[in-house]
């Protein structure tokens, strides 16, 4: 394997190399490809003439690659201009950051099923699926071209409770994932930071070490890490950031992404705000880059939908397999939870911001170009996301003026995956990553558009970064993922400090911490303090919005 060196395009071997080990089986089987999906969309991978190897697949209906895409038809990959791929891989940890990837992988799985009709393992596919064959004894033989053979995605599932995995692998996904990705425990958490990070991880640091260097091992070119985790629970929280400083260590060249979903005020785990901080100041420490999701902002999304779809302003235009209606389906014969909807914005979020390493366009962004043009000082890693279209799924063939109007609803309120007004704050960098029939000329109109009413630190005038992935979301013209580097993520975090402080002036459940070997005041401390030092920078970031915009001559590099 190896892994894209940070901030540049070169590539450069790593200890994890073992490139040639994966291909010794290409070509070995270039037969029929079947996919099996359920109505849902999730898919199950058999290969052979007909033949299944490892599980039977879930539906009779089987076969649903082939028959809906030209896969039966002959063989050729997809025609994408040549540029070399990366690879990357999902950890996925705790119970909310377990149910959000799943729906990640049901989501990705349509898209590519959408695109690649022939069924070829190809570049595009590969960035985050392996193909694997499942005849194989051991670790199955990995396939590196031809026929898509048994997907399996790019992924480690970690969770110290076993019920949602198990879940998962009664599931229309459970092909999509082996027993060599997973790691569970029986007994949880219990919503305690300290349980997650100091007892599980130190218990389970080799297993998770041995299976990230496994998922690591199968990557020509590994780029990224994403996480997801919640900030709530204590598996999530606390071996979530557990990970982070271990992948940092194993793996200092390659990226860490980190989605991490912030609990609302009403959150049922009292506990929270304890594992939030303790959380945050990980995240401070060994993040590249983390998106910030506030499951309140979701909540509110779903619900103006609901009121939306209920009035009838919506109506039956709503398309049923649209961004935010489409049930996941990826857990077994479940009735639709509350989460359902809010986690598929967040997996379509995750779908935007991966889609130039998954599929090509005009203007790709390499994802090692977030961090490299978004952060300009490494505390000052948390991105604020706002998602379009989230309200007018409706909309199909959008004019141009509706597509304008995408642009507009990524800066307004009501479309920012955490509370909070950009066009009112201070933006140190923007990011717009675009998919599907738009041009570059529409691109340069908008942002010429809204730059007036957009305020950029005065040393980061043009701070934009743009790209244009030609795959649209399934079933849609275009999207928007709009990702901000701006002061407006603090009033997340000051609230979160109060309802911090709230619990801890009263030594709140603090014993079922301090109980735990290696946790002392001092960490809750040291942990706030870390918190309030952001806060500041954000303050002295505040400090200079009234400062007048200078007008200097952009530097001109001798060459
Ligand atoms: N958006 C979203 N939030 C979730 C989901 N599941 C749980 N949460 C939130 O996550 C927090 C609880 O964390 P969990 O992920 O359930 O906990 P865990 O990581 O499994 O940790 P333990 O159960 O304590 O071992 C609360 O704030 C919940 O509201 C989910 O599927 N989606
Ligand atoms: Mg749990």
């Amino acid at each position: 394997m190896l892994t894209r060196q940070r901030g540049s395009a070169v590539r450069r071997p790593s200890r994890y190399g073992n490139g040639e080990a994966q291909v010794h089986l290409r070509g070995l089987l270039t037969e029929n490809l079947y996919l099996n999906l359920e109505r849902s969309g999730a898919t199950a991978a058999t290969c052979g003439s007909g033949v299944t190897y490892g599980r039977p697949a879930p539906l009779e209906s089987a076969r649903w690659w082939a028959r809906n895409t030209e896969a039966g038809a002959g063989s050729g990959a997809v025609d994408w201009p040549c540029r070399s791929m990366t690879q990357s891989v999902v950890v996925q940890v705790g119970q909310c950051g377990n149910q959000i990837g799943c729906c990640f992988w049901d989501l990705a799985l349509r898209e590519h099923a959408a695109v690649n009709k022939k069924g070829i393992y190809d570049e595009a596919i590969s960035s985050f699926f392996r193909n694997v064959d499942t005849r194989v004894v051991g670790d199955g033989g990995s396939i590196s071209k031809g026929k898509i053979c048994s997907l399996k995605a790019r992924a480690v599932l970690i969770d110290m409770e076993e019920g949602v995995v198990n879940e998962i692998l009664q599931g229309p996904l459970r092909d999509v994932f082996d027993s060599k990705q997973l790691i569970t425990d029986i007994s949880g958490s219990g919503n305690n930071w300290a349980v997650g990070h100091k007892v599980f991880g130190s218990l389970y640091q080799e297993k998770i070490l041995e299976k990230l260097r496994k998922s690591a091992e199968h990557c020509d070119c590994l780029q990224c890490f994403f996480i997801i985790h919640s900030m709530g629970g204590g598996t999530g929280s606390g071996l979530g950031t557990f990970l982070l400083k271990v992948l940092e260590d194993e793996f200092p060249e390659v990226y860490r992404f980190v989605t991490s979903i912030y609990p609302s005020g009403e959150d049922d785990v009292i506990t929270s705000p304890y594992n939030s901080i303790l959380a945050m100041k990980e995240l401070n420490e060994h993040a590249d880059c983390v998106l910030p999701i506030d499951n309140q902002s979701l909540f509110d999304i779903i619900s103006k939908i609901d009121v939306m779809v209920n009035s009838g302003k919506l109506g039956a235009a709503i398309k049923p397999k649209s961004l935010v209606t489409s049930s996941t389906g990826v857990f077994k014969k479940r009735q639709e939870k509350p989460f359902d909807a809010m986690n598929n914005i967040v997996a379509n979020l995750l779908l935007n911001l991966t889609s130039s390493a998954r599929f090509e366009g005009s203007l790709n962004m390499d994802l090692n170009e977030i961090s490299m043009n978004l952060v300009p000082f490494p505390q000052l890693h948390y991105l604020v996301s706002s998602l379009t279209p989230l309200y007018t799924l409706a909309d199909v063939n959008i004019p141009p003026r509706r597509l304008d109007q995408m642009f507009s609803d990524a800066f307004s309120k009501d479309h920012q995956l955490i509370r909070a007004d950009p066009r009112h704050s201070l933006y140190l960098a923007c990011a717009l990553m675009v998919r599907g029939n738009v041009q570059i000329s529409d691109l340069r109109r908008n942002i010429e558009r809204l730059k007036p009413s957009l305020q950029f630190v005065s040393w980061n005038q043009e701070g934009w970064k743009t790209s244009l992935c030609s795959v649209p979301p399934v079933g849609h013209s275009h999207s928007l993922l709009a990702l901000a580097n701006n002061t407006c993520v603090k009033p997340t975090f000051v609230e979160l400090r109060e309802r911090f402080i709230r619990l801890y002036k009263k030594k709140a459940h603090l014993h079922h911490y301090l109980q735990i070997e290696g946790m002392e005041e001092s960490c809750f401390s040291e942990a706030v303090s870390s918190l309030s030092a952001l806060i500041q920078e954000y303050n002295q970031l505040d400090a200079t919005k009234s400062m007048p915009v200078e007008d200097l001559p952009r530097l001109n590099v001798a060459v």
